[in-house]
């Protein structure tokens, strides 16, 4: 009797809490642990809708912004300053590609995924620059 008392107090106690919301930290170097200049570390990250991504600015003169038409329909851009430590939280599932605004062009470049979903055909399609392109191909590849 006792026994299934703690039972469904158990249950009642994960419904009434479900899994707290998440912040992640992802650095912003010039150098990356395996040597590649310019990266986000990680470079892959999934969330759960609700979580958070905490840019750190290790390293100067990087910034964290959202790409044009690489995010999920009804989500909100984003833009942090120059060296600005900023917190984004992603609430529409689906694929994001983040920038460094001053080094995209040498592939500084991350992609999340929010929630389970497939990674859109369009994705990568249109005008990128080919280091950036390349970043994301394969942050992608590892982490899906
Ligand atoms: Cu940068």
């Amino acid at each position: 009797m006792i026994r299934n008392i703690t039972a469904i107090a158990g249950f009642a106690a994960l419904v009434a809490f479900p899994a707290a919301a998440e912040t992640i930290e992802v650095k912003m170097l010039n150098k990356g642990a395996d040597g590649s200049a310019m990266v986000f570390e990680p470079d892959y990250v999934k969330l759960a809708p609700g979580d958070t991504l905490k840019f750190i600015a290790t390293d100067r003169s990087h910034n964290a912004e959202s790409i044009k038409g690489r995010a999920p329909e009804g989500s909100a851009n984003f833009k942090g300053k120059i060296n600005e430590e900023i917190e984004v939280t992603f609430d529409v599932e689906g694929w994001y590609a983040i920038q460094c605004r001053p080094h995209y062009a040498m592939g500084m470049a991350m992609a999340v995924e929010v929630g389970d979903a497939d990674v859109p055909a369009d994705f990568l399609e249109g005008r990128m620059p080919r280091r950036a392109k390349e970043r994301l191909e394969a942050a992608i590849a590892n982490g899906s």
